[in-house]
């Protein structure tokens, strides 16, 4: 009976999410769900990187949380339209939040819409909210184990953002062995090293968005 019901639940989501893409699909919206655990540095990146494409690119962004629009008002300040859903307890986003938070923004001006999923390791791994890629933040200060605790997540995940490689000299983390684990998961992981604090790396992220937004023109 209980298994019912989450299947239930996840079919339902299911659906929404085949309604989102579908709305996404005929915009021509790119859109990448961003998940990592609370503090690996979503926001950061997304700051970053829309600053090095807001120029170009026509980038939007749904900013996810339990509570607060303290993320929506960081990224107002880089001048991209964003909206907040604030889940209100639920340690997740589904696909009907995201088709709700759509009344709020002009998808037909984007090339690009974000979504930072509520920060958390585990749910947001379960539900499809219509997006293009899964992208997961690891930030080395969380350890090497993580592909092995976590596998859903770096199954799910299209790209991998390896953060805070600034950090690396601080903290028993080795980067090759994560790699080496989320590729045992997941041997087609896109993987990118990164500090969203010196901007190492993050060329080669943004090259590849760059690209990615490109093809579908
Ligand atoms: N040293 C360092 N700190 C970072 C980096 N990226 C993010 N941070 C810090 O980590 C904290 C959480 O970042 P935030 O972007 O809010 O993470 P989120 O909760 O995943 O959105 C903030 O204090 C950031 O300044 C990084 O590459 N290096
Ligand atoms: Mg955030």
């Amino acid at each position: 009976m209980k298994i019912s019901v989450v299947k239930n639940i996840l079919e339902a989501n299911q659906r929404i999410a085949e309604e989102n893409r579908r709305r996404f699909f005929e915009n021509r919206v790119m859109v990448i769900n961003l998940m990592s655990s609370p503090g690996a540095g979503k926001t950061s990146l997304l700051e970053r990187t829309i600053q090095s494409l807001k120029n170009e690119i026509r980038v939007g962004v749904i900013e996810g949380d339990i509570q607060s629009t303290y993320d929506a008002e960081r990224i107002g300040q880089t001048g991209v339209p964003v909206v907040q859903i604030n889940t209100g307890g639920a340690c997740h986003l589904d696909s009907n939040m995201v088709e709700e938070a759509l009344r709020n923004l002009d998808i037909e001006r984007l090339d690009l819409l974000f979504i930072e999923n509520v920060g958390n390791l585990v749910c947001p791994a379960e539900f499809n909210l219509g997006e293009d890629f899964k992208t997961m933040i690891l930030s080395v200060t969380e350890g090497d184990d993580k592909p092995l605790k976590y596998p859903l997540m770096f199954h799910e995940s299209s790209v991998l953002l390896i953060n805070k490689i600034d950090l690396l000299p601080f903290c028993d983390c080795n980067p090759d062995l994560i790699e080496e684990r989320a590729l045992k998961v997941n041997p087609r992981l896109k993987i990118f090293r990164v500090s969203c604090r010196t901007g190492e790396g993050l060329d080669r992220w943004v090259n590849w968005l760059r690209n990615q937004v490109k093809k579908r023109e």
